[in-house]
């Protein structure tokens, strides 16, 4: 038997933890920034915050963010470390495919120092996926925005998911900079 006292402790806890959870999703603080976006925490932020809600890091240890955003962005973004070429270290967020829409429109702002960063989106099917749009960046000395339409294949994907990836580098770590990533239905 677990003593009392650390039972209780256990469950207020849990019930903090619910209520963190819970007002985060009322309050919507991540997900309705930017209208009709499909992703939740586009810009990678949270109360003047950096956060990664919703993203998932693949092939590093840990998120990191930098304090550098561009125009309508807050104050963060998010940064990717480029150690090798091939890139690997990318993020991603996956959403279900909503029903009646065909058109969609795929943008994001990107910051990095070579070409070769790109941004994608995955349809997944239960038994394989499929790249549906896949934009590469160019090298810029500030941010720029990426925009780009794709219309779903048919059989329509189970659900979407949008990839960040890193750009490749030979001779010196770099990192790319990515924030306000959208994926919205489009007439
Ligand atoms: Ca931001």
């Amino acid at each position: 038997m677990m003593p009392y006292r650390k039972k209780t402790g256990f469950f207020v806890l849990f019930v903090f933890g619910m209520t963190l959870l819970t007002c985060r999703t009322q309050t919507g603080v991540l997900s309705t920034v930017y209208g009709d976006n499909l992703l939740q925490n586009p810009s990678f932020e949270e109360n003047g915050n950096s956060s990664s809600a919703f993203w998932k890091i693949h092939n590093y240890p840990g998120f990191q963010f930098a304090k550098d955003a561009p125009e309508g962005g807050g104050e963060w973004s998010v940064s990717l470390p480029s150690n090798w070429a091939p890139p690997t270290v990318y993020i991603s967020q996956t959403i279900p495919t909503p029903s009646n829409v065909r058109d969609f429109q795929f943008s994001f702002w990107a910051n990095n120092q070579v070409t070769g960063s790109y941004g994608k989106v995955i349809g997944i099917y239960p038994d394989t996926t499929q790249t549906l749009v896949e934009v590469r960046t160019t090298a810029e000395e500030k941010w720029k925005q990426y925009v780009r339409t794709f219309q779903l294949p048919t059989p329509t994907p189970d659900s979407l998911r949008v990839e960040l990836w890193a750009a490749p580098t030979e001779i010196a770590r770099i990192i790319t900079l990515y924030d306000v990533v959208a994926l919205r239905g489009v007439e």
